[in-house]
């Protein structure tokens, strides 16, 4: 039988690629030997991982060409989802589960005496994301492959993700994250797809053979992007779409031999140059710090972004002039808005395209996904920095501004304070590039990721955008995907939604509407009720291992995983915490519901504030779990280095989230749905997804306290002022007294004076206006935690009515309003492969 060139050697139902027990066994023994070089005898646990992950790998191949190719014959649109952070999180697991072979491979496994859970333990999680922003995409990435979307992720590979943190003496210690050491089995490097970045120089004006004006930029270097692709397998679908991330290489042939004939050294130092630029991400995920090489890597990944779209799309048609057909271009935030000016510069200066035919693609092709309303985390660049960068870039953009200006001017006669505020350029002090402008002008839809959200970025934030064109704003609440956040994560859970629900749930989210029916069976919640037990067991052990705390599994888990930030309120909780502990001092024998309270997550290295709240989360740790007093019924805990493998072991056992950020300040959060997903109760206030979520579950399954964003900036307007509310309430002076005191920092009662400090003098985040009720809400949580019939049906439900928040459905509203793009089903005995 003569073999077709586009289907692989020996894919048929054999070894290296088939899917019965016996192929596993065989095919992984057949990798740890030829590929990893090792007899079982002396292979390590990160051989075995490998050998396991290559032949999850080899299953992938044939499905992600077959997708590639079926795309390429297809009629939709493609999408592009750029973005500097995804967050993916280990893959061996996921990519198990959604080829439908966790059950067989742990079989396999086990049959040559392996433990599949020590396996998925080693990999080491490529954490190339700060937080929300980067798992979202990572998410969407997911439901784009399970719906058979055609869609490719760009973005950058880091050669070091966020940092691990570490905890020494209670302070975050950050370590560079060596996530490459050991090797990645799930990239392959294709070092023929790469495009030189140019960087710096000056733009010269010159006149082409046609006599028409054209600008040529001479920049002053010149770096390679390298295509460093993974694939992305869909849940129950053949699909494998691509993650396709750029590592910054020398340019050879520029600096080496134009420039550097004969100065060895200084050649070497261009190539380590070029190289820092995917070296490292940034680790802040609030200001926008300003650095020169951030806005390299934004350049780096969106120019090699477009022109591989434009080299792609080339291969079908004859002409750039369908790029808005062939793409949907989405800009996950600002971080990679240099797209609207880069695609400008590509099509005009490099395809020879007019100004406005150039506009309307690029205009038609540019959506904008907003994710904060803080007015500090909105991007903007000095004028002279990005001139010394992207000298090219600012004339486009002074070019865009000027033609959106005059329309402005056209329209508002004669409102000039409109125009300076609605301009690309800010000049209301030392000039700088507003990015989230240049992404509004140039997209043809805006959206927030949450309804509240939505609408403040209509009322506040964009409100001159909007006045302008309304119909260009929408909203798309965000989602999770219920794959790795409740089938992986939580396999005992899922395992009793199947026999109750049936099968389908997790693309059909809405199916677990059905347990409704089963909260009131008091045998289904004394199953429910064991699963969450089992899960708080397990994660005890590792809290035991990591920190040495013991936490009891009977007692309320309350659990706050989240960057660590001012406006979520983290040290909100701690005032709870400090507010509890006192109580059982007054009165030891006082009745309470045991609680563990754990808190999770990474500071910016350079958000001293934060910083200092997780000392005083350890220190208060201290001061609670080991004083006699308090024993049995107070403990807390700080879970260190949370990133996406650690979530995956808290979520399943939380029973309380705190979602507390004060009102109109989280964009929506995602943690808040990954843990009523798991059953957990949340306690938080009217902001982000959270009020979407407290109308899905039902006000009476959800812990509702705190001023509401109208509430606040009328509090704000009336001259709030904190030490008020400190001398008027005994409990609260208490507390913050307690706080300032040698008790909470023995030998330095003055560490936390700033934090004291900013709370009785400004109180940005209103803490102690909604300490009151939320201390009074937390004692409903405590009373209802008490009746576990209750608290179990209550956590039934909120499991139940999540199903808006798959990501699925995100993306399915994305596909319809924003993308305008259709499924491309992928069959593995697709046409192509019998010719
Ligand atoms: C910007 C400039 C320079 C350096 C870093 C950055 C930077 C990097 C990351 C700024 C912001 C981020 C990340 C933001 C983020 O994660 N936002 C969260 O996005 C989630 C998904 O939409 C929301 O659920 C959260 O509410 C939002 O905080």
């Amino acid at each position: 039988m003569a073999t077709h060139p586009d289907k692989a050697p020996a894919l048929v139902e054999g070894v290296r690629t088939g899917l019965s027990l016996a192929a596993w066994k065989r095919a992984f023994l057949d990798n740890l030997f030829f590929v990893q070089g090792r007899f079982q005898s002396v292979a390590t646990p990160n051989d075995n991982y490998m050998a396991l992950a290559y032949t999850v790998r080899d299953r992938l191949l044939e499905r992600w060409i077959k997708t590639s190719l079926t795309y390429k014959a297809g009629q939709s649109r493609t999408v592009a989802y750029l973005s500097a952070e995804f967050l993916p999180g280990p893959n061996l697991g996921n990519n198990l589960v959604n080829l439908g072979a966790m059950q067989v491979v742990r079989q396999a496994m086990t049959e040559v005496g392996l433990d599949l859970d020590k396996l998925l333990e080693q990999e080491e999680e490529p954490g190339l994301g700060n937080g929300g922003l980067g798992r979202l995409a990572a998410c969407y990435l997911d439901s784009l492959a399970t719906l058979q979307i055609p869609a490719i992720g760009y973005g950058i590979r880091y050669e070091f993700g966020i940092f691990d943190q570490q905890l020494r003496d209670g302070w975050q210690v950050e370590v560079t994250d060596k996530w490459l050491s050991l090797g990645n089995p799930w990239e392959i490097s294709r070092p023929e797809i790469s495009y030189p970045v140019q960087l710096g120089g000056h733009t010269e004006p010159y006149r082409d053979e046609g006599g028409r004006f054209r600008v040529r930029w001479v920049p002053d270097r010149v770096v390679r992007g390298v295509a460093v692709d993974t694939p992305i397998l869909g849940y129950g679908v053949p699909t494998a779409n691509t993650l396709r991330l750029w590592k910054a290489e020398a340019a050879e042939s520029f600096d080496f031999q134009a420039f550097n004939i004969g100065d060895y050294y200084r050649a070497v130092e261009k190539k380590i140059q070029s190289e820092t630029l995917s070296k490292v991400l940034y680790p802040n995920d609030d200001l926008a710090a300003g650095k020169q090489l951030r806005l390299e890597q934004q350049y780096f990944f969106v120019s090699c972004a477009l022109r591989d779209m434009i080299r792609i799309l080339l291969q079908t048609e004859t002409d750039v002039r369908g790029f808005a057909r062939k793409y949907a271009v989405q800009l996950n935030d600002t971080h990679p808005a240099l797209a609207v000016a880069e695609l400008m510069r590509l099509l005009v200066d490099e395809h020879d395209l007019d100004w406005e035919p150039a506009w309307e693609i690029t205009h038609a092709t540019m959506g904008y996904t907003n994710h904060t309303l803080l007015p500090e985390a909105l991007e903007k660049w000095p004028l002279a920095l990005f001139n010394r960068v992207l000298p090219r870039h600012l004339e486009i953009i002074y070019e865009i501004n000027r033609r959106f200006l005059g329309e402005v001017r056209a329209r508002f006669p004669g409102d000039e304070a409109l125009a300076s505020r609605l301009s690309l350029i800010d000049e209301s002090g030392p000039r700088h590039v507003r990015m989230a402008h240049l992404a509004c002008v140039g997209s043809h839809r805006i959206n927030g990721v949450a309804r509240l959200h939505s609408e403040l970025l209509a009322r506040d934030v964009l409100r001159d955008f909007h006045r302008l064109a309304p119909e260009r704003f929408t909203n798309v609440t965000n989602g999770i995907t219920p794959r790795r956040f409740l089938l992986l994560c939580n396999p005992a859970l899922a395992a009793l939604i199947d026999e109750a629900v049936g099968p389908g749930w997790a693309t059909n989210l809405h199916q677990l509407r059905e347990l409704e029916g089963k909260a009131d069976d008091p045998a289904f919640r004394a199953r429910w009720r064991k699963i969450k037990r089992d899960n708080k067991v397990a994660l005890a052990r590792e809290v035991k291992a990591r920190t040495g705390v013991e936490l009891e599994p009977d007692a309320l888990l309350d659990v706050q995983v989240k960057r660590l930030h001012e406006y979520k309120r983290q040290h909100l909780n701690l005032l709870h915490v400090l507010t509890q502990y006192l109580r059982i001092k007054a009165d030891p024998k006082r009745p309470v519901v045991p609680r563990a309270v754990l808190f999770g997550g990474k500071a910016a290295p350079g958000y001293l504030m934060a910083k200092l709240i997780i000392k005083l989360c350890n220190n208060v740790a201290d001061l609670v779990n080991g004083d006699p007093d308090v024993r049995g019924r107070l403990k807390v805990v700080f879970f260190p280095d949370y990133n996406v493998k650690n979530a995956q072991h808290i979520l399943p056992a939380a029973e309380l989230s705190e979602q507390i950020s004060t009102a109109g300040k989280e964009a929506s959060g995602t943690g808040n749905m990954k843990l009523a997903l798991n059953g957990a109760l949340t306690i938080g206030t009217l902001d982000g997804a959270n009020i979407e979520i407290r109308e899905e579950v039902g006000a009476e399954n959800f812990f509702l306290f705190g001023l509401t964003v109208d509430e606040i900036r009328a509090r704000r307007a009336a001259g709030y002022q904190p030490r008020r509310l400190y001398e008027e309430d005994p409990e609260l002076r208490a507390v913050i007294d307690l706080l300032g005191s040698e008790a909470v920092s023995p030998g330095n009662r003055g560490r936390f004076r700033p934090l004291v400090d900013a709370l009785l003098d400004h109180d940005e985040y209103m803490l102690l206006a909604d300490y009151r009720a939320y201390v009074a809400c937390q004692d409903q949580v405590a009373e209802a935690y008490q009746d576990q019939e209750r608290w179990t049906r209550m956590s039934i439900l909120n499991t139940a009515r999540m199903g808006k928040f798959s990501s699925d459905r995100s993306v399915r509203e994305y596909c319809e309003t924003i993308w305008r793009v259709n499924a491309e089903p992928v069959t593995l005995d697709s046409p192509s492969s019998d010719g």
